[in-house]
């Protein structure tokens, strides 16, 4: 069974909130005054709406104006028809000198918190226990666990009268004139005027649209910045000048009424509905039947979390009828027929022990940072990257600081705060080292680069074990079975130094049996998979070879220009600037690269052993219709993987490169396109979506 209100999902979050947009009653009076007094309030309303809550404005800013100063303009013409819900009023009052405690006619409690499955079963057995044969196994609601201020409402016969924060429970602040700014707070509820009391409970939030823009004015006024969109909100309301917290976008979200709610209204996902249709915001509901769907409902909501408007820490389960709530009633401060299934943590905070330096394939030099073991995201994390000298220098982070670690989804952990306040007092700032830390050769951090390097180049032994393991990952030759940790020991015991070594392994059985705990049968795993390996494809090597600069595109890009390695090695700067993706640093790195004679003679010993290709089919794109075009793709594709793309692209004759420049005549944008869409739109080149492109490629 499905509640009326429809369910979360990526798709309908936004249409389902915008449902509630604007439902506060106008008040019934004919006068063409009035009318004209509600068309300005309306559509405020609307654009408050989505300006606040949803960050996507429907209105320029000179309209706003114009619309608002039309109805204060009627308003002071006609103070007798002013409109009780009039967003003009919107704005509180004087500042307060200080905030009057109130005390909650009914105590405002907290939940308690499952974390697993298991935990949830827990919590549904627990209520079962508690109830009769007939009434065993209820139905439960579901609801997002909104990361805000709770708040209690009052509305006497529909005005809104007082906002108290849930404080310690018992008693907490008057916070009304700040609450009154709160632009999808209904001060007015028509349908609710024969109430003589109501009473609703919910969240304040800021979305996380509105924070990010409040903390980057902050920044550039020099102002403090607020760790996160609860801190924000806690902040904004606790302002005794309510022109503060009418200038922060805050929004209410309700999830309960405490008093007045009409008899007819039996169930927790009933009194949602009303409250919605009355004129309040509220989020997701979905109405389950067992443990197996509210497992379900969370699994989809913890997915589809990134994308909603404002942060939520997980949900809120709830039995649905109300009166099996008030028979279950209380245990201490949470009540035994809700709790809050939480999601793991995406934010924590951890002691940073250490920062070391690692060098990588390379030569470049990057901060590690060495993290007291975390769970955060649903992984432990014990070491986050610091990226560069520069970011430990914006962070401002040291060795010993308190630092907020953050990992959402599948993307890489990071150090989002450095909490200075708590940092021990013998801490010393970092410096770059100026020495290798494995090789103690100098160290230079290029006038431009924001990664310093080890100048110790194949010397060093750090850069040797990494280019050896580029070399045999999946995406360069592909040496299956022959990890980074047996390279490493390999390395170790001198039985490779150069990534050539690795084909004359076989003449070392013996050895490698001995070694460590590799038995036979994974030597011979080994080597076969080295010997399958000497077939690939010129890209691949190319790609494999670990030349700066040549990531996986331009060793493509490579490939079809040159049509086999001894012309590519041959290039000079000027014809290598011709292959699409190639700018004069890579060009010139490149020309270097294939110069030193060490490279020579690992290559030549590559061949030897028999290392192989295929001979590369030149796309002659004379005459095909993307001939002379150079294509980047970015963003994921809902209809193909990006590789495929590519290679529908350059059989019409295009290029296709990994990198914005000059010479970059489309952008191909599929969702989440980040940083290249900025710089495409900069250098004006053009941009086509995915529909487009496939009408391109003849798929639609
Ligand atoms: C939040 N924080 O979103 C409750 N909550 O119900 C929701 N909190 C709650 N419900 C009873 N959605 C006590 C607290």
């Amino acid at each position: 069974m499905t509640d009326p209100i429809s369910p979360l999902t990526s798709k309908n979050i936004n249409k389902d909130i915008n449902k509630d947009i604007n439902t506060a009653n106008p008040i019934k009076n004919n006068d063409a005054i009035v009318t004209q007094m509600r068309t300005f309030i309306d559509a405020l309303k609307q654009h408050n709406y989505a300006y606040y809550v949803l960050d996507s404005p429907i209105l320029e800013d000179s309209e706003y104006d114009q619309l608002r100063r039309s109805l204060l303009a009627l308003e002071e013409q006609y103070p007798d028809l002013v409109q009780p819900d009039s967003p003009i009023n919107q704005v509180g009052d004087m500042p307060l000198s200080a905030f009057t405690q109130v005390t909650h006619d009914i105590p405002m409690l907290s939940l308690g918190n499952v974390f697993d499955y298991d935990e949830l079963h827990g919590f549904m057995r627990r209520v079962n226990d508690r109830l009769n044969d007939a009434q065993k196994n209820p139905e439960y609601e579901m609801e997002l666990k909104l990361d805000g201020l709770a708040v209690s409402l009052k509305y006497a016969h529909g005005k809104f009268i007082q906002a108290v924060t849930r404080g310690d429970g018992q008693t907490g602040e008057d916070i009304t004139q700040n609450a009154k700014t709160i632009r999808n707070l209904p001060l007015w509820l028509a349908a609710a005027s024969d109430i003589p009391l109501l009473e609703v409970r919910g969240e304040v939030l800021m979305p996380k649209a509105g924070f990010e823009r409040l903390n980057r004015l902050a920044e550039e006024k020099g102002d403090k910045t607020f760790a996160n969109p609860r801190n924000a909100a806690a902040g904004s309301l606790r302002q005794l000048d309510p022109a503060i917290a009418a200038s922060r976008p805050l929004a209410f979200y309700c999830y309960s009424v405490n008093q007045g709610l009409p008899e007819h209204i039996k169930t927790q996902s009933a009194a949602l509905a009303w409250l919605k249709t009355i004129g309040f915001t509220v989020s997701a509901v979905e109405v389950v039947q067992n443990p197996r769907e509210a497992q379900a409902y969370y699994e989809s909501t913890k997915e589809a979390r990134s994308e909603l408007p404002f942060e939520i820490d997980g949900m809120v389960i709830k039995v649905n009828s109300l009166a099996l709530q008030q028979q279950l009633g209380f245990l201490s401060r949470e009540p035994r027929w809700a709790t809050a299934y939480k999601f793991p943590a995406e934010t924590v905070m951890t002691r940073l022990h250490a920062i070391e330096w690692q060098v990588g394939r390379t030569g470049a030099i990057t901060p590690v940072g060495k993290l007291e073991p975390v769970k955060v995201g649903g992984v432990t994390v014990s070491n986050v990257t610091l990226h560069n000298f520069g970011e430990i220098q914006r962070l401002d982070v040291r060795a010993g600081d308190m630092v907020s670690v953050h990992r959402a989804g599948d993307v890489i952990p990071k150090v989002t705060r450095v909490w200075t306040d708590q940092r021990p007092e013998n801490s010393e700032p970092v410096t770059l080292p100026s020495t290798c830390p494995v090789c103690d050769s100098p160290v230079v951090l290029p006038k431009d680069e924001a990664l310093a390097r080890c100048t110790g180049g194949l010397f060093c032994p750090a850069q040797q074990v990494e280019a050896l393991i580029h070399f045999v990952s999946r995406r360069a030759m592909d040496i299956d079975g022959l990890g980074a940790s047996w390279l490493i020991s390999f390395f170790e015991h001198g039985l490779v130094k150069t990534v050539a070594d690795i084909y004359q392994l076989h003449n070392h059985q013996e050895e490698l049996i001995t070694l460590e705990k590799l038995g036979e049968k994974s030597v011979q795993n080994i080597l076969s998979a080295i010997e399958a390996s000497k077939h690939t494809t010129l890209a691949r090597f190319i790609y494999a070879l670990g030349i700066r600069g040549v990531g996986e595109t331009t060793a493509q890009n490579l490939a079809q220009q040159f049509g086999d390695l001894d012309s590519l090695m041959a290039a000079d700067i000027d014809k290598l600037l011709q292959t699409p993706d190639v700018g004069t640093i890579t060009a010139e790195l490149a020309y270097k690269f294939f110069r030193a004679p060490h490279n020579i003679e690992v290559i030549t010993a590559l061949r030897e052993a028999g290392v192989h290709w295929d001979k590369v089919e030149q796309v002659a794109s004379e005459g095909l219709p993307l001939d002379g075009q150079t294509w980047v793709i970015t963003g994921a594709l809902d209809s193909m993987a990006r590789d495929e793309a590519k290679a529908k692209l350059q059989a019409l004759g295009a290029k296709v490169s990994g990198s914005i420049s000059a010479k970059t005549t489309t952008l191909l944008a599929g969702d989440k396109a980040g940083s290249k869409m900025a710089k495409a739109e900069k250098l004006g080149v053009k941009v086509v979506g995915e529909d487009e492109f496939l009408a391109l490629v003849g798929e639609k």
